[in-house]
């Protein structure tokens, strides 16, 4: 019967997982005797096929112990990354970047993390979300160093900066030049240039001109962001950009070893479509889409370097801007045909091969380094574009082209020279071999697969193990929640002789486009900010924290500072007196410096929301406009009396009004009865102390 049938595969899928020593028998595995059976009952109850036992032998992490691998997932249009654990798909944070986030108290109040959303803003614009697309971990000799994190805005030409010691944005710099990039962020090996490259070709640096100049005057450039190290910074001042085509480039991917010193940068739409569909023309889609070939851009970036330490760039919006001219006179800019609509541009782990899927092509074309570097040095050109930049011949460019199935998009690495595909009309992942150039195998996706990732799978060093296929749009794998799906990463084993989907996690935060998998004993977080009192932004001592005993509340005119600390479980002080219409300044220091001693503040109607982790220092402003009273309280549960760490702001009314009055009458105030009328003439009061 069904009952028996199922106990006896269930318990074979153990003892094959679990390495049985046994035989025939094989239903007892050893060290785990008894356990079949229990499981052979649960398969039974809940209808688990041999598959999906092995599925969740590998994916489960028990409680307590931990993955070994972490995930950085871009947010799509969150604007934030999404950090998950691997093989459990565990979700473990997601870091605000682009988009305030009030649990991070970031963007709500928080003086640092206001100014770093604010140093983002485009055109006197207030940007409070971001598309982000690629997320890049900074590298050392190629290989993840797990020390930062950058990721691009799509949408506004951004790229951000992320500390991977305590997981928090440090720096956003908005592209000056560009108004949407998608070559971003892609980090050279040793992390000496952050790249990004522009999507949609505009007049550079934000002026108007009409559409019908757009051979003319509209521009891609690729941005060459220098990362200062030391600093954890992007220098802009070091920072240059080369002037490009009015193609629209697409996946940048920076050279290694025998490429290092090269940028790789896919496009699409060389045909300079401007669509104008209600104005007689045809839509932009297709008129990108008449070339059987756009340009694979390749880019001597090093001697671009040199280029602008030569002070041949010209500034545009006071950036530095290699002119598309100048790149092409000093050799730093060439093109090698792609086939139609191409997306991606993956480098092999040991620098030689790039690899470019076909949007509308079955193959993955890849390209060999050798030989578009020996075309570059004998300059053999097969031909120039209207720019003048150089085409090298594309049969002489390649090392081949594997026909992988329909849709081919993104490429990346395992250790044991093969590479995996997505294909996205198909809704498959491609293996293939890469020395071969031959179709391996295919495991279906569910469903619309966009990128992939393995582990360290874009690097020198790929380690194999698992592949991420990134899929949109997840129609059919979870319970319904309304129209807008949640995506769908789904975990593949690629350890074995074939590849096995072993796991489907939704992600409800946007669409994610790229992600990285790292090795978790590369990444050393902080538990607590040292010195008490740091800005988490500066890294420093914040100029206003606050010490244990030196609590206290001062006036400027109408300005009130606050200079306040928290500890399990009070604020001092938990009560802070303005005046309707005074700017207080909250500066708030938790003084704790225990891992588990986060506190919080938030406040009713003055939209201020603080995380204030051990060890760190917040500073708010905000204009107490509205009078009345207010509590605040902390926002994290810290202890047994966390809801008693509380506190009030109490705003008295500018005029006076009765009740305030009446409020005021006992208070110890000294002197001040006929403050109403003051204060309603806009006289300086003294700090209530
Ligand atoms: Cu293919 Cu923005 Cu990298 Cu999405 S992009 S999928
Ligand atoms: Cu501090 Cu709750």
């Amino acid at each position: 019967m069904t009952m028996g049938f199922r106990t006896a595969l269930g318990a074979c899928a153990l003892a094959g997982l679990l390495a049985c020593g046994g035989s025939e028998e094989g239903l007892r595995p050893q060290g785990a005797t008894g356990a079949s059976a229990g499981v052979a009952e649960i398969m039974a109850a809940r209808g688990l096929t041999d598959a999906d036992v092995a599925a969740a032998l590998k994916t489960y992490v028990p409680s307590g112990k931990k993955d070994e691998f972490y995930v950085f997932s871009s947010g799509g249009q969150s604007g934030q990354v999404i950090v998950l654990g691997v093989p459990s798909m565990r979700i473990l944070k997601y870091i605000a970047v682009f988009t305030p986030e009030p649990w991070q108290g970031w963007g709500f109040g928080d003086a640092a993390s206001e100014a770093v959303l604010a140093a983002g803003d485009r055109h006197g614009h207030r940007m409070r979300w971001g598309d982000t697309h690629h997320p890049n971990l900074s590298e050392t000799d190629g290989d993840y160093d797990g020390k930062f994190l950058f990721i691009g805005d799509k949408a506004n030409a951004r790229l951000a900066v992320i500390d991977l010691a305590d997981f928090a944005t440090k720096q956003i710099v908005a592209n000056p030049i560009l108004e949407s990039d998608h070559g971003a962020a892609f980090v050279t090996p040793n992390t000496e240039y952050v790249i990004e490259s522009s999507q949609y070709p505009v007049p550079l640096g934000g002026e108007f001109a009409p559409i019908e100049q757009y051979d003319e005057v509209y521009r891609g450039a690729a941005t060459f962001w220098k990362f200062d190290r030391e600093k954890g910074r992007i220098d802009v001042e070091r920072s240059f950009a080369i002037e490009l085509p009015p193609y629209m480039q697409d996946l940048a991917d920076a050279g290694k070893l025998v490429s290092d010193g090269w940028a790789f940068i896919n496009s699409f739409n060389t045909e300079r479509a401007t669509g104008g569909n209600l104005e007689g023309k045809p839509p932009l889609e297709s008129g990108a889409s008449q070339n059987d070939m756009d340009y694979l851009h390749v880019i001597d970036w090093r001697k671009a370097e040199a280029v602008f330490q030569a002070g041949k760039a010209k500034p545009v919006r006071g950036f530095p801007v290699i002119p598309l001219d100048v790149a092409v006179a000093e050799g730093l800019l060439y093109f090698v045909p792609e086939p139609k609509s191409p997306h991606g541009a993956d480098v092999s782990p040991d620098g030689r091969y790039i690899v470019v899927g076909g949007k509308l092509d079955t193959h993955a074309t890849v390209y060999d380094f050798e030989k578009i570097k020996g075309l570059i040095d004998a300059r053999d050109y097969a031909d120039h574009d209207p720019y003048g930049v150089p085409i090298l011949d594309f049969e002489k460019s390649i090392a081949g082209q594997v026909e992988l199935g329909l849709g081919p998009l993104h490429t990346v690495f395992d250790d044991q020279g093969n590479a995996y595909t997505s294909m996205f009309v198909e809704s498959k992942i491609a293996k293939w071999s890469l020395r071969d150039l031959v179709l391996l195998e295919k495991v279906p996706m569910h469903y619309n697969i966009g990128h992939l990732a393995a582990v360290h799978g874009d690097t020198v060093k790929p380690r194999g193990k698992w592949v991420i296929g990134m899929n949109k749009w997840a129609i059919d794998r979870f319970v319904d929640v309304g129209p807008l799906l949640p995506q769908n990463f789904q975990l593949v084993d690629i350890s074995g002789p074939s590849m096995q989907v072993v796991y489907d996690a939704p992600i409800p935060l946007g669409e994610p486009h790229y992600t990285q998998i790292v090795s978790a004993d590369l990444i050393q977080a902080v538990d607590h900010y040292a010195p008490v009192g740091t800005d988490p932004v500066t890294g420093e001592r914040d100029p206003y924290a606050t010490e244990g005993g030196q609590e206290r509340i001062e006036r400027q005119g109408n300005e009130v500072h606050v200079y306040m600390t928290q500890v399990r479980s009070h604020f001092t002080p938990d009560i802070i007196r303005v005046r309707q219409g005074d700017t207080v300044h909250l500066h708030l220091t938790n003084l704790e410096q225990a891992r588990d001693a986060t506190h919080g503040f938030g406040i009713s109607s003055y939209n201020v929301s603080l995380s204030v982790e051990p060890g760190k220092h917040a500073n708010a402003s905000f204009v107490a406009d509205r009078a009345g009273v207010f509590p605040f309280y902390c926002l994290e549960f810290c202890s047994a009396l966390h809801l008693e760490m509380a506190g009030y702001l109490l705003v008295e009314p500018a005029d006076g009004g009765t009740a305030a009055r009446g409020a005021e009458g006992a208070e110890p105030r000294g002197g001040d009865d006929a403050g109403g009328r003051e204060r309603a003439a806009g006289a300086a009061l003294h700090a209530a102390r």
